[in-house]
């Protein structure tokens, strides 16, 4: 039985949007896309708004990452769109099926000057799975039911629909779609196999697992094949806390000894970029499992490639009945490289230092975490060390800019985030650079009553960039910002609350203050600037 639905386009856009999971919408306001806030509006759809449409597209973003389904955000004609570019990018990038939504100069009149008149299709389309104009009201369901359909097919990414003026004011009707049916991508057997028979016959194999592992709810599947196989296991991005830390396959700092001894490298739903040596472990065979065909390295040759439903192909891995190597040694002499990073690690997490090193700041927040919190980093230097310090629990529960590298993710991940979890510790790990961005949304979190802990690093440089072009140069120009600028004093003056840290000592309270408040509160911490993170490429 077929339901028809009808009202303005706003009304039909909407119900489709519903039939797909999507459950809240993030905008800025904007004339062109009133009937899309009537519609949500009249039937009390959670809708949020923020101070640049680069936020929304964020806070999209990482609704669709933590929760596995179609991020919404909602942008007016012309600037919004253009606005919220870096936003569909990272998407892009990071595989998240995110929908923006824009309004678009009325069709009738098109070439005539409209007010914010464009033609988004050629900017959007490099960085969208799917971009189309919609010409009339009828036609939105099926326009939303198919752009949602190609943005969750893996390998996943986000699509964009925009709206001529009289398509979305006018009314219509149509079938209201069904809803995802999405038929899983079975990877071809024979590779499978052969993948599984080159993991088992290694004598050192190691496992890469990354975010289209969780994308593609397939963690529990990679936990079984690695158990099964009794193969260590790294995580990157959204893959991290795949295995909880104390899991005996669970490594994160023994990785340059596990790449430089394995024979057998197997990465799994991750690409084989920079972050990877780009797919180059010396003379270790590479098996690079992925989500879609499309996402087969062009640039290496792995020794085999399965492409499919990742779940099918690590549950298969798992069932692997034939003869494996005894991996015990190996898995042992990375227990020990591990545990000694480990014992590093929790040395410089302690240390008594004035100017305070960012590492202390990671020590103290460890203390502070919740095994299910959600941190979300937006920095460079700073953000590089929460990645080495801090040890994600549970799959879900990170977040990161991924490989395009994109600044201002901050409060847009912070939105979604907390829409997400309304319960849970959110932290954004910020550096002072990265704050300028969008602090600014720090108003529409405190507004819309959605607490987040944001802690800065407050090298009052742009680490990152100014410590790599003085070893280049012997100088740098463009790296300096303000020290010691009282970022929580903006936070205050936004509707949240904060404090500045300059000791050590005081870090632990001022974090127990920060997750006790109740309103957005920036924890300001003076940090050395003359501590840059040891990097062997420092381009970015
Ligand atoms: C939108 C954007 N602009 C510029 C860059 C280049 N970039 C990468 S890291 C970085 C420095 C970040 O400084 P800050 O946030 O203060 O962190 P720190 O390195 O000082 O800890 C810059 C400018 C980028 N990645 N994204
Ligand atoms: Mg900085």
């Amino acid at each position: 039985m077929t339901e028809r639905i009808e009202g303005h386009g706003g009304e039909l856009a909407l119900a489709a949007l519903r039939a797909y999971g999507v459950r809240e919408m993030f905008t800025l306001s904007g004339g062109h896309v009133f009937p899309l806030y009537d519609a949500a509006h009249k039937i009390g759809f959670p809708l949020y708004d923020v101070r640049h449409e680069q936020s929304a597209v964020f806070a999209a973003e990482a609704v669709a990452k933590l929760q596995r389904r179609p991020g919404l955000a909602v942008l007016t004609a012309g600037p919004g769109v253009t606005n919220g570019i870096s936003g569909l990018t990272s998407a892009y990038f990071n595989a998240s099926p995110v929908l923006v939504m824009g309004g678009r100069a009325p069709q009738f009149r098109w070439g005539s000057g409209s007010l914010q008149e464009m033609d988004h299709l050629p900017l959007v389309a490099p960085v969208t799975k799917h971009a189309e104009t919609v010409f009339s009201a009828d036609d939105i369901p099926r326009a939303v039911a198919a752009a949602l359909t190609t943005a969750l097919t893996p390998h996943r990414g986000p699509v964009f629909l925009d709206f001529p003026l009289e398509a979305i004011f006018s009314t219509g009707d149509a079938e209201l779609p069904a809803g995802p049916a999405l038929a899983p991508i079975a990877a071809d057997p024979d590779e499978v196999a052969t993948a599984a028979g080159l993991i088992a016959g290694a004598q050192r194999p190691v496992v890469i697992a990354g975010s289209d592992v969780y994308a593609g709810d397939a963690v529990a599947a990679l936990r079984a094949a690695a158990e099964a196989l009794d193969v260590p296991v790294f995580t990157n991005g959204m893959g991290r806390g795949a295995l909880p830390p104390e899991h005996p396959l669970a490594f994160a700092k023994a990785r340059r000894v596990a790449l430089r001894g394995a024979d057998v490298v197997v990465v799994v739903g991750t690409p084989l970029d920079f972050r990877l040596s780009f797919g180059d472990f010396g003379d270790a065979k590479v098996v690079h499992i992925v989500d879609a065909p499309s996402q087969r390295a062009s640039h290496v040759q792995p020794a085999v490639a399965p492409a499919g439903d990742l779940r099918g192909i690590l549950s298969a891995l798992a069932e692997y009945t034939g003869d494996r190597a005894d991996h015990t040694d190996w898995v042992a002499q990375l227990r020990t490289a591990e545990d000694a990073a480990k014992a590093r690690d929790a040395e410089e997490m302690a240390a008594e230092t004035d100017p305070i090193r960012p590492a202390r700041v990671y020590g103290e927040l460890r203390k502070v975490l919740a095994r299910d919190a959600i941190t979300i980093g937006d920095g460079g230097d700073f953000v590089s060390y929460a990645g080495r310090y801090l040890e994600p629990a549970q799959p879900g529960t990170w977040l990161d800019p991924g490989p395009y590298g994109c600044l201002g993710t901050g409060m847009g991940y912070a939105m979604g985030a907390r829409v997400t979890h309304p319960d849970r510790q959110i932290c954004v790990l910020m550096g002072d650079g990265a704050a300028g961005f969008s602090l600014m949304d720090v108003e529409s979190l405190a507004r819309q009553k959605l607490p987040v802990v944001i802690v800065v690093g407050n090298n009052g440089i742009w680490g990152l960039e100014k410590h790599p072009m003085r070893a280049m140069y012997g100088y740098d120009v463009a790296a300096d910002l303000q020290p010691e600028l009282r970022y929580d004093q903006v936070v205050t003056a936004l509707g949240g609350a904060g404090e500045t840290v300059a000791k050590a000592a005081d870090l632990g309270p001022a974090l127990h203050r920060a997750f006790d408040a109740g309103v957005p509160y920036l924890v300001n911490v003076i940090t050395d600037p003359a501590d840059a993170y040891p990097r062997s490429s420092n381009l970015a």
